[in-house]
């Protein structure tokens, strides 16, 4: 099995202290830092989501994958040349005000980051005013908001207007998921995409900025 391979399968069996060490020996032997992150590190993660998607894999092997892949990032991240960074996305996420649950929105946070996007996880309890803040200040090309409660989701609206008034609607997208939130809601708040699941999140935000 070649190198990657191996890396790929550690991340897939969610093996943290085996993605660490392969990717360690890749870094010394010189491996150019996007080519880990995309044939090894979300190579893995690649196999996981087809897992996921039909009912193999459960959210807990999903999360041990995601967090043995974010180990493996953490090593790559402060090795990627500046000319690199600019290629890479940002994606500002966060729960919205008055909604603490932050499970799932933890785990589309891991599975973004396993796609390689520079993701900004503001927490939960978020209000109109920081997600606006915060897509300003990291220039996010994506904003991504969790809602749980039926009596918190519609605080999405009130960012997603909040965006028109300081202009900046056009500058950013706008992706909405929790339990509650559906695509015809989605619809009539004017954001760009609902996704049901983590792993729709990643394929969303990779093909909604082409
Ligand atoms: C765990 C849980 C809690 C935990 C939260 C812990 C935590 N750190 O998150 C605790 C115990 C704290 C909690 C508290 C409350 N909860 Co609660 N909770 C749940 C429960 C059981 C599971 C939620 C969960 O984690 N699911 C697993 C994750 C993986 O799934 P997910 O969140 O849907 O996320 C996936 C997708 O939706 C999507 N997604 C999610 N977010 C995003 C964002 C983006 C950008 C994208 C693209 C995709 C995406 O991708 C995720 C991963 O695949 C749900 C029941 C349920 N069936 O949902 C109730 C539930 C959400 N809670 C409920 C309630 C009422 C409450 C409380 C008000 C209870 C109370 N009386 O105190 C409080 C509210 C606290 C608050 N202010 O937020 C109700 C909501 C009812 C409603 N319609 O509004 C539910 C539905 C239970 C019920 N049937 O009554 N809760």
């Amino acid at each position: 099995m070649s190198d990657f391979a191996q890396l790929a399968q550690a991340v897939f069996k969610g093996n943290a202290e085996s993605v660490k060490g392969l990717t360690q020996t890749m870094i010394d032997a010189g491996v150019a830092p996007l080519e880990i992150i995309s044939q090894g590190l979300v190579a893995g993660m690649d196999i996981v989501s087809p897992k996921f998607k039909a009912g193999e894999m459960y959210v807990p092997e999903v999360m041990m994958s995601a967090r043995a892949l974010g180990e493996g990032m953490k090593m790559v991240k402060p090795l990627i040349a500046n000319s690199d960074v600019a290629a890479i996305k940002t994606i500002v996420v966060g729960t919205v005000a008055g909604d603490l649950h932050d499970i799932g929105k933890n785990l589309v946070v891991m599975i973004l980051e396993s796609g390689g996007f520079n993701v900004i996880d503001l927490g939960v309890d978020i209000s109109p005013a920081k997600f606006v803040e915060a897509v300003k200040e990291h220039n996010a090309q994506i904003l991504g908001m969790s809602a749980l409660l039926t009596t918190t989701m519609l605080s999405m609206k009130d960012t997603i207007d909040l965006l028109k008034e300081e202009g900046l609607r056009d500058k950013v997208k706008v992706l909405v998921g929790g339990a509650p939130v559906s695509k015809n809601f989605a619809d009539e708040i004017g954001a760009d995409a609902y996704c049901a699941d983590a792993m729709a999140a990643k394929d969303t935000a990779a093909s909604i900025l082409n």
